[in-house]
């Protein structure tokens, strides 16, 4: 059978929730990158809203947007992702909704233009890990208990995320939080998660923070200072 092909961008937290569904179902696929400040016109064509992931299937026919991509991978490949019962499987659907408005609520860190709004956005995430903190399961490991599942994909990149901005900022967005701490630290464990990025992904979001001009590249560029004078 033809291979499928993921259209990825290094950074993409959604490109990564197709990845990892791709790896968990043991499916062989292949990878093109794009640069997204210079679309191809290939990508542009297959792209109607011009953002990645697409999946390009054995037809040669393009998917777009990460939630049908990985809802069309659950019913073509594999063992399910999803729970059997109707309703949990709709709760399912919703957390997935809810990783992509985490997703929203980094951006508002990241774009943060001084310490207030940063303040706000950092609290507001806490807010988000809190109501998971009562959601998640007791028994864990992952977000309904022994299975992995699409809502286990859609936020191992979220937490991603953190690995590296709490390499320069004190966010305490996790602090007292046990079970999402228990459950961000499993998924840094799963192969699917870590091979959903390529090895040099933390220094591209550094690189990508250093440029944002906002309140985050300078608590970046203050911690990296602070680095180099301690090496001096
Ligand atoms: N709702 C989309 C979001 C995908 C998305 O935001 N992709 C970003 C990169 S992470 C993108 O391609 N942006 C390019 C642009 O907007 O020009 C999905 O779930 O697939």
């Amino acid at each position: 059978m033809t291979k499928l092909t993921l259209i990825s961008h290094t950074l993409c937290p959604y490109v990564q929730r197709a990845a990892i569904v791709l790896d968990e179902k043991q499916v062989a696929f292949e990878r093109v990158y794009i640069d997204l400040a210079n679309k191809p016109d290939w990508f542009k064509a297959a792209s109607p809203l011009g953002k990645v992931p697409l999946l390009k299937t054995g037809s040669d026919r393009y998917l777009f947007e990460s939630a049908p991509i990985v809802e069309f991978l659950e019913e073509t490949e594999g063992d399910p992702l999803h729970p059997s019962d109707p309703v949990l499987r709709a709760q399912h659907r919703a957390y997935v909704e809810f990783a992509s408005q985490t997703l929203n609520g980094i951006g508002a860190l990241y774009s943060a233009r001084d310490e207030a709004s940063f303040r706000n956005a950092t609290q507001a995430l806490r807010t988000k890990f809190e109501h998971l903190e009562d959601r998640l399961s007791d028994d864990g490991p992952f977000f309904e208990g022994s299975s992995f599942s699409l809502v286990d994909a859609a936020f191992g990149p979220v937490f991603r995320y953190f690995d590296v901005f709490e390499a320069f900022a004190d966010l305490q967005v996790f602090t007292g939080l046990e079970k999402v701490s228990d459950w961000r630290s499993e998924l840094a464990r799963r192969p699917s998660v870590k091979n959903a990025v390529t090895e040099d992904y933390p220094d591209l979001l550094r690189d990508f923070l250093a440029r944002r001009g906002t309140w985050i590249s300078k608590l970046l560029a203050e911690s990296d200072q602070d680095a180099a004078s301690t090496a001096a």
